[in-house]
């Protein structure tokens, strides 16, 4: 189903949110009202017309009378006045600002009064050239922060975070794929080799000579383009409107789309890699085909695995294309067969209204038992520390044990496993009691807050209670917006090994933590591994996919991987911890 009303709704009410926000304390009220709306709107499992329709509205957990009028005029109009109003009442430009540390609405807020600042370029001119500095609050330490979020900041607003370029790719997939004159069609470059980060989407299509004319036309005809760059015979380059960001699109004959998917899928280091080995060989490829370098006679070109195959290589998946050693596998026949989506048998890290969760447990229940084939899943909401996400205190945990209870009882299986996702203090002890945690099926332990101090002996202490299973997010970097925790992550990779602790990948599109690269380390130490949604709302159970890819950037095949096994094995896993804590 199409949800873009919902997701368009969804982003003008954050947007309000924020501006809200950003005014200050009278306002805070209205800021979290339309901060929860948002992500009501966003995790609804159909249009939202039709809850407008039927009058449910208000029925909506926090939608009061005046955000349904919103949404009324919403669905009429496409519009919201009040929206266009506020929007003119901030600096808006500076806004999306806030979510870096040290640019918190207070900051810019004064930062926009005293120096008539209202846009980011002015801003990090400011911050460059001293004259923050001469403000009052804003001491070396405090501009010296700004200055290192900003460039994290940088690193992401010139690319795209995976999640957005794949929802992206594919509508320009499904556009390019409506007219027959499309016969085959891929996504190539970064995008198709998954890594956490998209610079530009490329696109292949291959059709027949006569037909790419009108290709084009189709291509640049669409609602989607803002603006056309480069438009020649065989390439379009444009500008999207709702990201900004650019799309390649080129177009080539069925016999070069083996060599045009293999060169565009790059990497460019693999590409240089593999091109050499072929001279050596007396092979030249290219876009276009390979070819013996002798006599220039092509040798093959319409599929992939022809190009390696010619080489005598075994052909590998794309998320492997970065010459980590990939070639060198292949060409040694030794190329593994990597984690899919399908393995994956339940997901162990999902939040619901029980803590900051958009949904009850039957609603998530329901989704997931429609929706989706797992084994099992664990609910894992928040504990007491994290107030903002309005944790769980011991007794509100044996409520939900007792009510998940019911649930499964219900259902007639054993679905649901109780957990949490406990909160790893500043000492390294964990917010809730043993004998709690001794109750529940699933213990995730996580750090949210201290994030600033070392965190490797906070995570080893947790790694040590021999009720935790995995380390959530154990980085707990925030792509764009928070840098990985200072750690030494091979001291904890070694301990988490050593405890039968195992680390999670935690699939959100801002975390995507651990990392490939982490992964991989982790992997070749046997560390045992958990890919995780840490759904908050319905839509979120989506991510799972973003997770299995960061898995087969880092090699892994299923084995791997803990939640491809039985519910069985999982707790074979948790004996083996308990048995060897208690020897020590
Ligand atoms: P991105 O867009 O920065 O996230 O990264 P890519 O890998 O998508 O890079 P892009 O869009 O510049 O080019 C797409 C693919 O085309 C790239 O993965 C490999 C191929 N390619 C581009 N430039 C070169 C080059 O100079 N040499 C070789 N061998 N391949 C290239
Ligand atoms: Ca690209
Ligand atoms: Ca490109
Ligand atoms: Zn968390």
């Amino acid at each position: 189903m199409n949800l873009d009303t919902n997701k368009e709704l969804s982003r003008i009410f954050k947007d309000m949110s924020d501006i809200y926000l950003f005014r200050g304390a009278d306002d805070r009220f209205r800021s979290l009202a339309y901060g929860k709306a948002s992500k009501v709107v966003d995790s609804l499992p159909e249009d939202i017309s039709v809850y407008s329709k039927n009058r449910s509205l208000n029925d909506l957990p926090g939608i009061g009378e005046g955000i349904a009028e919103k949404i009324e005029e919403f669905i009429k109009t496409g519009k919201i006045n009040k929206y266009e109003q506020l929007k003119k009442s901030v600096p808006y430009e500076l806004l999306d600002l806030m979510e870096i540390r040290g640019f918190g609405p207070q900051s810019l807020k004064q930062i926009h009064k005293e120096l008539k600042i209202s846009t980011k370029q002015e801003l990090v001119q400011a911050l460059q050239d001293g004259t923050i500095s001469s403000l009052k609050n804003f001491g070396q330490k405090k501009v010296e922060n700004m200055l290192r979020g900003l460039k994290l900041h940088k690193a992401i607003e010139d690319r795209m975070l995976l999640w957005d370029a794949l929802e992206a790719g594919d509508k320009v997939v499904e556009w390019l794929k409506q007219i027959p004159e499309v016969k085959k069609i891929e996504l190539a470059g970064s995008l198709r080799r998954k890594k956490e980060t998209i610079g530009d989407i490329d696109v292949l299509v291959a059709s027949e000579e006569k037909f790419r004319r009108k290709i084009i036309s189709h291509f640049t005809s669409s609602t989607m383009v803002e603006k056309i760059l480069v438009k020649g015979d065989t390439k379009v380059s444009i500008i999207l409107k709702e990201t900004g960001k650019q799309v390649d699109l080129r177009i080539v004959n069925e016999d070069e789309w083996g060599s045009a998917l293999q060169y565009f899928t790059g990497s460019k280091e693999h590409n240089i890699h593999l091109r050499t080995i072929a001279k050596e060989r007396g092979y030249k490829i290219s876009e276009y085909g390979i070819f013996h370098i002798k006599n220039e006679k092509k040798i093959a070109g319409s599929t992939e695995e022809e190009i390696y195959g010619t080489l005598g290589f075994q052909i590998m998946p794309p998320e492997m294309r970065e010459d980590r050693g990939e070639i060198e596998l292949a060409s040694r026949n030794q190329v593994p067969t990597l984690i899919a989506l399908d393995d994956i048998r339940g997901d162990l890290h999902m939040h619901s209204v029980w803590s900051d969760g958009m949904n009850t447990i039957e609603e998530l229940v329901k989704h997931i038992r429609k929706y989706y084939s797992y084994e099992y899943i664990a609910l894992t909401d928040h504990s007491k520390s994290s107030r903002i996400a309005n944790g769980m205190d011991e007794k509100q945990i044996l409520k939900q044990i007792n009510e998940v209870g019911k649930v499964n009882k219900m259902l007639g299986v054993n679905f649901i496993k109780t957990g949490v996702e406990v909160d790893i203090l500043a000492d390294g002890s964990l917010d809730i009691s043993d004998e709690i945690l001794s109750q529940l099926d699933w213990v995730t332990a996580s750090i949210h807050s201290n994030f600033n101090r070392d965190v490797t002996k906070r995570i080893i202490r947790a790694c040590e209670n021999k009720f935790v299973c995995c380390i959530g997010h154990p980085t707990g970097r925030l792509i764009g917006s928070r840098e990985s925790c200072i750690m030494n992550i091979d001291m904890v990779m070694n301990v988490a090994k050593s405890t039968h602790t195992a680390l999670e990948i935690n699939a959100q599109p801002t975390r995507m933590d651990l990392n490939d690269e982490w992964t991989m380390m982790a992997r070749k130490k046997g560390v045992e591994l958990v890919i995780s949604t840490d759904s908050h709302s319905l839509s979120n159970l989506n991510f799972m996919k973003l997770g299995v890819y960061i898995a087969r950037r880092a090699w892994c095949t299923k084995n791997n991987i803990l939640n491809t096994k039985s519910w069985k094995e999982i707790e074979l896993f948790r004996e083996r911890k308990l048995k060897h804590i208690e020897l020590l």
